[in-house]
C-alpha cells in the first residue's frame, strides 16, 4: 500500500487533496438552485420545451459567461431559468446537483429558490415546489443526504411582490413543511436596501420561518447591518466587505454570526480582483464563524470541493481550517441539534480512521 510519502508527483498531491476535501462530511447553505443548471441541461431542456436559446451550443453559452459584475450574470442567470417549466425541469435540474454534492460529500444541503423568477413567467408555484422537493427526498432516502428549501424574494422586485409570493406559497407548507423552513433574499443588492423588506420579513419571523439575506457582497457594510438590526436575519449570505467596517466585524465575531461565503462567486462577479485578495482566510483566523459555498456552480466555475481547492492552493487554508469551516457548516446549519451532533461525530469519527491509516 502506498503511504503519502511515496506519491511525490504534484498531481498526486492534489489527488490526495481532493480527496481529503470530499471525504470532510460538510454541509452547503448556499447554492441557488436554478444557478446549478448546467449548460449541456440547460440545452435538453430547451429542446424539450420548445424554448430557443439565443446560443447555437453549449460551447458559445459557456463563452458568454464572461460576467462584468452581479448585475450582467444575473441577466443570464433569469435568462437561462426560462427553460424550466414542467415538474420533471425542476427535478432533474435538483437532482443533477444532488448526485454533484453527494460526490463532494455534502451531507445536508439548505438550497435557495426564486419563485419569482418562474410564477412571473407564469409557471405554477407548486410546479417549482413539487419538483425541488421530491428530488430532496429521493437524495435523502437514497444516501441519508437531508437538506432544506430557502424562499428566496428577488429585492429588485417590491415588498408587495414578496407579500404576494408569501401568500401564494403558505397553503404549501402542509405538503413542504418539513423542507421548506426558511426565506431569503437575493437579486441586484445596490439600492435595494434590507429596510425595503422590513414589514415582508416581520410577517415570515411571525410564521416561524428562519431568516437569511445577501449582504455585503457588493453592497457596503452598512446593508450587513441593516439585514441584521431591521430583518433579524440569523445567517449573512456573503457578507465579505464586513471586513470594511471595524465594529461590523467584531459583532459577526462576537456574536458568531454566520457568513455563507463564496470565493469562486466573488472572483468571478468581481467582488474582489482575485484569489489572493479574498478575505475568507483572513475572516476565518480573527475568529468569524465561516462557511464555504458554491453560489451559483454551473456559472461560476465550480461546485463545493472546487471552492475549498481555491483557498487551499491560493490562500494557504490548512488541513485543520478545512475541518473548521466542515465544522462550521454544520453548525451554521438549520438542522435541530441531535442532527448536527450526529454529523458533527461523523466527522471526528472520520478524522480519528484518517489519523491512523493514512496521516
Ligand atoms: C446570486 Cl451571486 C448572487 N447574488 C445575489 N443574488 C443571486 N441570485 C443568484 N445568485
Ligand atoms: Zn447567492
Amino acid at each position: 500500500m502506498k503511504t503519502p510519502n511515496d506519491r511525490t508527483s504534484q498531481a498526486s498531491q492534489q489527488d490526495e487533496l481532493v480527496d481529503f476535501l470530499r471525504q470532510l462530511p460538510k454541509a452547503e447553505l448556499h447554492v441557488h438552485i436554478e444557478g446549478t443548471l448546467e449548460p449541456e441541461l440547460m440545452f435538453t431542456l430547451a429542446e424539450r420545451n420548445g424554448v430557443s436559446l439565443p446560443y447555437r451550443n453549449v460551447a458559445e453559452l459557456r463563452a458568454a459567461y464572461d460576467f462584468q459584475d452581479l448585475g450582467s450574470f444575473l441577466e443570464l442567470y433569469y435568462a437561462g431559468a426560462q427553460v424550466l417549466i414542467t415538474k420533471q425541469d425542476f427535478y432533474d435540474m435538483t437532482w443533477a446537483y444532488l448526485q454533484r454534492a453527494h460526490e463532494d460529500g455534502i451531507v445536508h444541503t439548505e438550497i435557495m429558490f426564486d419563485p419569482q423568477t418562474h410564477t412571473r413567467r407564469g409557471i405554477a408555484l407548486e410546479t417549482v415546489f413539487a419538483g425541488i422537493a421530491d428530488a430532496l427526498r429521493d437524495a435523502h432516502r437514497r444516501w441519508g443526504l437531508s437538506s432544506r428549501m430557502i424562499l428566496s424574494f428577488l429585492r429588485d422586485l417590491s415588498e408587495q411582490d414578496a407579500f404576494i409570493t408569501l401568500n401564494k406559497a403558505l397553503p404549501l407548507r402542509q405538503e413542504y413543511g418539513d423542507l421548506w423552513t426558511a426565506i431569503g433574499l437575493d437579486s441586484a443588492e445596490l439600492g435595494n436596501l434590507p429596510e425595503k423588506f422590513v414589514h415582508v420579513f416581520a410577517q415570515c419571523a411571525h410564521l416561524g420561518f428562519r431568516l437569511v439575506a445577501h449582504a455585503g457582497e457588493e453592497g457596503p457594510a452598512e446593508y450587513v447591518h441593516n439585514a441584521l438590526d431591521v430583518l433579524h436575519v440569523e445567517r449573512i449570505d456573503h457578507g465579505v466587505r464586513s471586513e470594511e467596517d471595524p465594529a461590523l466585524l467584531h459583532r459577526i465575531i462576537d456574536n458568531r454570526i454566520p457568513m455563507t461565503v463564496c470565493p469562486l462567486s466573488n472572483i468571478r462577479l468581481g467582488v474582489f480582483p482575485s484569489m489572493a485578495d479574498h478575505s475568507v482566510v483572513r475572516l476565518l483566523r480573527r475568529g468569524a464563524t465561516v462557511t464555504l459555498n458554491s453560489d451559483d456552480p454551473a456559472y461560476f466555475g465550480g461546485y463545493l470541493v472546487d471552492n475549498f481547492l481555491a483557498c487551499v492552493t491560493e490562500l494557504g487554508l490548512t488541513r485543520d481550517e478545512c475541518r473548521q469551516l466542515a465544522r462550521n457548516s454544520i453548525q451554521a446549519s438549520f438542522l435541530p441539534d441531535d442532527a448536527k451532533q450526529a454529523l458533527l461525530s461523523a466527522q471526528t469519527a472520520e478524522q480519528a480512521y484518517q489519523h491512523n491509516t493514512v496521516l
